[in-house]
This record gives structure tokens, C-alpha cells and sequence, in this order.
């Protein structure tokens, strides 16, 4: 059989995805997630423009030709909107190869290798009452991992620190449309001021390894903000506090920058969300500078290159730690799942839960319980997309913000 459609849909059902749909001669329907939160349409054009005409007449079976094809074809290489292309194309292939064999995706990748997926849900507060309160709500429905963020004495709104109240926690969406919700036209601003930053945050790992004791996972995310000798000096400092993990403590990509936090500090650390291919980590695996492997399937080049990219981690003892923000669609969180579920070195699963509205777009099969994930039994990813209904929410222009110093100075995101 031959691909006889490759479409590009964009909508915004509650915030922006980017899916592709691939198409068999014979009526098999494949989804591929390739949003790329706040540069969607460069995606979109990247697929409609450049890569869906050369898809058409070719054998869907030939995924890992496909995958060679994009990456080497064109000559150019890598980069998020190349990479989150390339991914779409993969996701699709493999969820009409599973499709037609009638089984689960991860029944392919080599079966089941755990039961469920642990994940981490994000809790955050203003202060530290309200974090505790936001933890607490996790704990209770049965989370053992919790990601901590933080509000900082002297600084406004900042990365990651969301409303708590009862039904707005997962609300959390830092790409901007405008207030009205119309499309935004360009980027609000925060503030940040790192000095500021590490006085402050050791002692909320303190505070809540009294009052949640030893056994809670707890992780935090530096967001790039730190130079290498601050980030060493923090991961230095929280060290006690025995975080899972401290994540993006430094701009990554600067990837022997991390000798220095790793010859500071034991804290484990997890990297590489921004990354897209196994180039960005070849240093940081080789030497054994980061302990957990961040992409999404969706900016990394999809399922055949994630898959790839672990195992080479494993090698050198490294583990997973997908990213799996809302920005990272249901059919890129489907991908995860199954992979999470067959590879070995599994480590733990990053878990935004979409709202209401995506999922009335995006039908899951993926399902929660007490702290696990689990990608479900349907064939293929288990994710189908309602067209008519996604028809209803046009995509609409939206920003992630642009941090400043105090000074003005552009900083890290
Ligand atoms: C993040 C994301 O999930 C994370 O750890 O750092 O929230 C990230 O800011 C967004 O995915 C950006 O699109
Ligand atoms: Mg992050």
C-alpha cells in the first residue's frame, strides 16, 4: 500500500496544536504531533510546503527509509522545526504500522517492560503556604513526584508558579494569547533576578522535606536561568534536600558547562527539553554529566529517534524523563507513553494534564491512576483527532514570554 494524503491541521482548542495526518490507499489513518509551542506555523509550512508532496505514493512501512529521507535528504539538518517536522512524519508511520499489525505501539517497540508509568504533576505557589497546599492536592491523588516551583520575595509572576485554586492548577500555560483572547501580537515580559532567585529556594526544599519527609520524589526546574558557577553553587546548596532531579540548570545547549555543576554537586540533574537530536546530549551522556534525558518525542525527531537516543543513554546509565508539558500535544504524550512503557531505562514521566476542551478534540486512550500513566491497549498510539470538532477552534496567535533582569538585560527563558 502507498501514502495517499499527508494533511496538516492547526487548532487551538484551548491552546495551539499542530497534527498531521498521514493516510493509507487503503483508508489507514495515522497521527503525528509537531507542535512547536508559540512557532506553530513554521511547522505547519515546513510540512505543507516542503515534506507532505514528497510523502504521497511512498510505502508507509518504510519508517526508518522515511526518517533517513527527511533527516538527510534536504541537506539542511536539525533545529526544532525541522526535528518536530521529521517527528509528525515518524509518529504517523508508526501509528499506521501498529494500526495494520493491530496492536498497542509499544507491543512493537518490545513489549511492556513495567506496569505503569510513574509521573510528576507540577505544584507551585506564590509562597511557600500555597505550595504546600498545591503538594498536599497532588499527594492526595496519589502522585509519589511532585515538580516544585516557587514564587521569589521581590519579583512578579516567574516561570512555572500557576493559581492553585481548586480546578485552575493545570491552567498553568505560559504561551500568551493577547487578554481578550484574541491572537497576541508580541510577548509579555517577567522579571528575574538570580541573587534574589538562590537565597531564596534552598530553604523551600527544606521546608518541605519537614513537612513531607523523605520519601516524597521532589524535582525542580531552573528554566536555563543560571550561570554555570550559580548553577553549581544551587545544586550544591539544595543537596541535602536529596532532589530527584534539578532540571535545566544551566542553558544546555553550553554542554561542557555542566563539568562545572557536576564536579560541585551529586544533585541529579535532567536537561535537554529544548534539544533535538542526539548530537545536543553527545557530550553530556559520554561523561556522565546529566543523570535524566529530557525531549519530547515531539521535538526530538519522534519515536525512531527517541528510541535511539535512550539507548544510547542507557548505556552510560542515563534514564528518561520525557517532557510532556500541555504544549506537547495528546498524540506526542501517546508517543511517550508507549516508549516509556517498552525501554528499560525508564526513569519517570513529565504529566500536564490537557483540559477539558483539548480532549473533546484529542480522544485518549492513555489513562491515570494514583501517580501512573498508562498508554492503553487500542491499536496504534491510541489517539484519534475529530476533525469537525478541531474545525471549531481556529488557531490563534500566542507568545511565551521574554524574561528580563531587573536592569532590562534579555535573560534566559
Ligand atoms: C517546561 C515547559 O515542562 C517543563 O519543564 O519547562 O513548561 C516549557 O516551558 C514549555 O514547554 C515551553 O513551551
Ligand atoms: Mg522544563
Amino acid at each position: 500500500m502507498t501514502i495517499e494524503r499527508a494533511d496538516v491541521i492547526c487548532t487551538s482548542p484551548g491552546r495551539n496544536f499542530v497534527t498531521l495526518k498521514i493516510v493509507t490507499s487503503d483508508g489507514v489513518v495515522g497521527w503525528g504531533d509537531a507542535t512547536l509551542n508559540g512557532r506553530e506555523l513554521a511547522v505547519a509550512s515546513y510540512l505543507a510546503d516542503h515534506v507532505a508532496s514528497t510523502l504521497i505514493g511512498g510505502d508507509e512501512d518504510r519508517i526508518e527509509d522515511t526518517w533517513q529521507y527527511l533527516y538527510r535528504g534536504p541537506y539542511w539538518r536539525r533545529g526544532p522545526v525541522t526535528m518536530a517536522a521529521i517527528a509528525a512524519v515518524d509518529m504517523a508511520l508508526w501509528d499506521i504500522k501498529a494500526k495494520k499489525l493491530g496492536v498497542p505501539l509499544y507491543q512493537l517497540l518490545g513489549g511492556a517492560s513495567r506496569d505503569g508509568i510513574r509521573v510528576y504533576g507540577h505544584a507551585s505557589g506564590a509562597d511557600y503556604a500555597a505550595l504546600k497546599d498545591a503538594v498536599s492536592g497532588y499527594l492526595e491523588e496519589g502522585y509519589t513526584a511532585v515538580r516544585v516551583q516557587a514564587g521569589v520575595p521581590g519579583l512578579g509572576q516567574i516561570y512555572g508558579v500557576a493559581g492553585n485554586k481548586p480546578g485552575t492548577r493545570y491552567d498553568y500555560e505560559p504561551a500568551h494569547r493577547a487578554p481578550d483572547g484574541s491572537p497576541a501580537t508580541r510577548p509579555t515580559e517577567e522579571s528575574w533576578d538570580t541573587p534574589a532567585y538562590l537565597a531564596f529556594m534552598p530553604e523551600i526544599f527544606g521546608h518541605l522535606r519537614e513537612d513531607f519527609g523523605s520519601g516524597l520524589r521532589i524535582l525542580h526546574d531552573g528554566h536555563h536561568r543560571m550561570s554555570p558557577i550559580e548553577a553549581a553553587r544551587f545544586a550544591k546548596d539544595v543537596e541535602p534536600h536529596r532532589l530527584f532531579w534539578l532540571e535545566d540548570c544551566t542553558p544546555g545547549e553550553d554542554q561542557s558547562a555542566l563539568r562545572l555543576v557536576r564536579s560541585h554537586s551529586t544533585t541529579p540533574l535532567a536537561v535537554g527539553e529544548v534539544f533535538n537530536s542526539v548530537y545536543d546530549y553527545q557530550t553530556l551522556i559520554t561523561e556522565r554529566l546529566i543523570d535524566y534525558v529530557r525531549s519530547s518525542v515531539t521535538h526530538a525527531g519522534g519515536i525512531t529517534a527517541m528510541k535511539k537516543l535512550l539507548d544510547f543513554a542507557a548505556i552510560y546509565g542515563v534514564k528518561s524523563g520525557m517532557h510532556g508539558p500541555t504544549d506537547v500535544s495528546p498524540v506526542g504524550m501517546a508517543a511517550a507513553l508507549h516508549l516509556d512503557l517498552a525501554i528499560h531505562n525508564f526513569g519517570i514521566q513529565e504529566y500536564m494534564p490537557h483540559n477539558e476542551t483539548t480532549l473533546e478534540v484529542f480522544q485518549t486512550s492513555y489513562t491515570f491512576d494514583r501517580g501512573f500513566l498508562h498508554p492503553g491497549d487500542a491499536t496504534g498510539l491510541g489517539v484519534e483527532l475529530d476533525e469537525k470538532s478541531a474545525a471549531h477552534f481556529d488557531y490563534t496567535k500566542a507568545y511565551l514570554p521574554v524574561n528580563r533582569l531587573m536592569d532590562g538585560t534579555v535573560h534566559d527563558w
